[in-house]
């Protein structure tokens, strides 16, 4: 039997490890990269594993979520880390640059790499057949210490693409497509890998905007080949030397198959508030629209954005609608206004901000209370735009720019418009300017903290038993934006945990810091999927700091899953779901024999003490992931194993 890409890359990068199921392995790290929001807690912790330089071949810290600049915090952050990639060696990109994966696509990504990224998005880097896997910024500063990643033996879906898309149905209808069947929790556990007929027809950043959205799914990453496709985007950016062909063998394995005829696929929307809540456009159209925002990781690409202009050229926004657009980087704002699109956006009236994640992530431009906002982004969680009562709808950049045009929602294949054809640049962009490379000679360069940069709280290891109160009882899904929500106000806040704790399980509840202080911390009860969505591991690190001690679900995503065993909070499964009924908020919790059920990852006993009865769950980590915990965390053990090594030394 032959061999997917995905193992191929596995394979090329192994450092130990087999491919047995539910073991794991542990892989070169080949580059990665961060992003401000979390990139502080990253360098925090790289800082703290006492290191000289980094093991990778590359590393990128970006600057695009965190700036407004509303006050001192954010620049505050941005010091620091400048400061750390410059202690590190490591390449700084500077606000206005624009959206860390859509740079790292057109400047560094490299066909066949492993990527780490500290945010959930990095698998962006799928579409030019990298590797690229998002977890949380311990393991990413510890790939940066070490060089290597270790992670759960991943399944293979194969996606096949056959058929073509539609003249109006675009990537992100395709991506929405997937997500629709998969759900948020159907590719939890795999890699998928598209192959097919039907890619040859896709563009690299086509790919991406797929890849992108395979987060949705919980996927650990997305890939496709890396083809003639790829070879032509990195001749376009001027990087041919970073082209290796690497595709599946014909017959490769793997454990899951789908086919998709791109050609069924017909213009989609995410209603509120999932992504996968998707439905064609012409089922939902009418809806009269308040707010248009074009751009993130997903839809940003200089394709995207000129498809966009060439829609709106010569015509008018309608007067109700605020057309917002957010460019994935600073060359693609300079192309297209060298080439005349972005004279035409603004005669037509959008909005131009700053080549940033922007709206995507809460920092301003919050619709209307009760507003309609289509947007071109991966997310609709309730209250991610910054306005609780609004409803986001996630489209495609044609149905955003059609809809801007008319006011409501808009099918562009029912529109009888023929669609744009976007010539690329034989070239593109690739100016420095927003780059600060780390000088040759690293000696006495300091870290700069100023006053927002706050300690993070340590874990303390495991005792043998613990004993709290169920705090609260939540439902299916609940994303990281629930557990430590994101926005304008509390961005600012990502290196000062004490600040952010105020604003735990804001959306759920808005007492939960009071809660856990009063009752010295406690116990969380999860749903099925518990902490999709961001890599944040501010939603790990805010509950160990009000006194968290275990989160028992039905089942967990993965990076948050990392998260929490990273900083030291037990994730227990339910191993019979249906016991999940059995608690309330507040009932008395007792776990006992902890060391002893981790050891031998064997089923756990949770005593509901109040209600007098006993459930078992199981720790469904792997033997380090135990010893992380064992240890209070990962930094502990980190620390533990240093000494280790130079006690044998
Ligand atoms: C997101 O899209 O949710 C974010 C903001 O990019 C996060 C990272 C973060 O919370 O800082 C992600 O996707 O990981
Ligand atoms: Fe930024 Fe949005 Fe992409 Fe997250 S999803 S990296 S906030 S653009």
């Amino acid at each position: 039997m032959g061999k997917s890409l995905t193992w191929k890359i596995i394979e090329k990068n192994m450092v130990s490890g087999s491919n047995e199921q539910e073991g794991e392995l542990t892989v070169k790290v080949n580059q990665t990269l961060t992003q401000d929001s979390t990139g502080t807690m990253v360098y925090l912790q790289l800082d703290a594993m006492d290191i000289q330089d980094i093991k990778t071949d590359l590393s990128v810290a970006y600057i695009d979520h965190n700036t407004l600049q509303t006050g001192f915090e954010n620049a505050d952050d941005h010091a620091f880390i400048k400061s750390a990639a410059a202690k590190y060696g490591i390449i700084y990109s500077k606000p206005g640059n624009g959206i860390c994966h859509q740079l790292h696509l057109e400047r560094f990504g490299k066909p066949g790499d492993i990527l780490l990224g500290s945010d959930s998005h990095t698998p962006t880097g799928g579409g030019l057949g990298m590797l690229a896997i998002g977890a949380g910024g311990l393991d990413v500063a510890a790939a940066m210490a070490q060089g290597t990643y270790t992670l759960k033996v991943p399944k293979v879906m194969n996606i096949e693409l056959a058929g073509k898309l539609r003249p109006w149905a675009s990537a992100k209808d395709a991506a929405l497509y997937v997500l629709r069947l998969l759900t948020v929790k159907g590719g939890v556990g795999y890699i998928i890998e598209y192959s097919g007929e039907g890619i040859r027809n896709l563009s690299v950043t086509d790919r991406a905007t797929i890849t992108n959205m395979g987060a949705e799914a919980g996927a650990t990453t997305s890939i496709f080949p890396s083809d003639e496709a790829v070879r032509d985007f990195l001749v376009r950016q001027g990087r041919e030397e970073d082209y290796t062909p690497f595709e599946a063998d014909a017959d490769a394995e793997y454990d899951k198959k789908l086919i998709i005829d791109l050609g069924k696929i017909r213009p989609m929307a995410a209603k509120p508030h999932s992504p996968d809540n998707a439905d064609e456009v012409r089922n939902i159209k009418g809806i009269k629209v308040d707010q248009v925002a074009i751009g993130s990781c997903t839809n940003s690409s200089y394709t995207d954005l000129m498809k966009a202009a060439a829609i709106l050229k010569g015509k008018r926004i309608h007067p109700d609608v605020s057309l917002v657009i957010a460019p994935g980087s600073s060359n693609i704002l300079k192309m297209m206004a060298d080439n005349g699109a972005l004279g035409d956006l603004l005669a037509s009236g959008a909005r131009i901000i700053e080549a940033a994640c922007g709206p995507c992530i809460g920092m301003g431009q919050a619709p209307r209370s009760g507003g309609i906002s289509l947007r071109t982004f991966n997310r609709n969680f309730k209250g991610r735009c910054g306005t609780d009562t609004a409803e986001v709808y996630l489209v495609s950049p044609e149905t955003a720019a059609f809809s801007a045009l008319t006011g409501y929602l808009t099918s562009p294949d029912e529109t009888g418009a023929e669609k744009p054809v976007v010539e690329l640049p034989e070239r593109f962009a690739a100016y420095d300017g927003y780059f600060v490379f780390p000088p040759e000679n690293r000696e006495g360069i300091e870290l700069v903290m100023g006053p927002n940069i706050k300690p993070f709280p340590v874990g303390r290891p495991l005792p043998q038993k613990l004993e709290c109160k169920l705090l609260l009882k939540v439902g299916d899904n609940i994303t990281t934006d629930d557990i430590m929500p994101s926005n304008a106000r509390l961005l600012p806040y990502r290196s000062n945990i004490p600040e952010l704790s105020k604003y735990c399980f804001g959306t759920i509840t808005k007492d939960f810091r009071d809660r856990a202080q009063k009752n010295g911390g406690g116990f969380i009860l999860g749903g099925e999927n518990y902490g999709q969505g961001s890599s944040r591991e501010h939603a790990a690190l805010v509950p160990l700091y009000l006194g968290v001690k275990a989160i028992i679900a039905k089942s967990f995503a993965r990076i948050h899953r990392d998260n929490l065993i990273n900083s030291g909070i037990l994730p227990l499964v339910l191993t019979d779901k249906g016991q999940y009924e059995l608690f309330d908020e507040y009932d008395e919790i007792e776990i006992d024999n902890i060391a002893e059920a981790l050891k031998s990852r064997n089923t756990i006993n949770v005593m509901n003490k109040t209600k007098g009865l006993e459930v078992l769950c199981r720790f469904e980590g792997s033997e380090t992931d135990a010893e992380i915990l064992r240890a209070g965390g990962y930094l502990n053990y980190i620390k533990r194993m240093k000494k280790g090594a130079e006690g044998n030394a």
